[in-house]
């Protein structure tokens, strides 16, 4: 029942192999967790990074919205609609291309002549001269004008300060009488 040599070397090297491998099998597991460490500390600084992302990805999506959206082709489309509508304006208003002018209205004996007068702006003066033998006047009833009593020879001169077919009357003599027609 005694043991061969044979036996007692083979038992021994079985002894001997799992010693030196054993020796080796700390060494190895150490390092596993070291590696391991390693790995984790690379997770702090991945997290730093998915933040510069984000941040970087809102500031792209932004910058484009408001050019597609920013909409001012529509904009010169009314301004272009409105430009018309001003010339019109001032062609209804022939006083305003014009500075005011001076007229001469003769005043004979029962009559005026020239008795009318239209295309008269604000601001124009109508000289009355008494080309007759007796006194006239030139006088709007409403206020609007009035020479006052023009004795043979005499002249007064009116200054329009309104609007409207301002009809005017000698004061002496009903059957003289006018109108000015001031349009601006
Ligand atoms: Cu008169």
């Amino acid at each position: 029942m005694r043991a061969s040599p044979r036996v007692a070397t083979a038992l021994f090297v079985a002894l001997l192999l799992p010693a030196c491998a054993g020796g080796d099998g700390p060494d190895e597991e150490l390092a596993v967790p070291a590696a391991t460490a390693l790995e984790t500390e690379p997770d702090d600084d991945p997290a730093g990074q998915p933040d510069a992302e984000p941040d970087a990805e809102p500031e792209p999506d932004t910058d484009p919205d408001p050019e597609p959206t920013g909409a001012p082709e529509p904009e010169p489309e009314p301004t272009a609609d409105a430009q018309p509508s001003p010339e019109p304006q001032p062609a209804a208003n022939p006083c305003d291309e014009r500075e005011p002018q001076s007229f001469s209205t003769s005043v004979g004996d029962f009559l005026f002549e020239p008795a009318d007068r239209s295309d008269l702006c604000v601001g124009d003066r109508i000289t009355f001269t008494n080309a007759g033998e007796i006194s006239h006047t030139a006088t709007n009833r409403a206020g609007a004008f009035d020479t006052g009593t023009l004795a043979a020879g005499a002249s007064a001169t009116v200054t329009l300060d309104r609007t409207g077919e301002l009809r005017y009357v000698c004061l002496f003599h009903s059957q003289m009488n006018g109108t000015l027609t001031v349009v601006g």
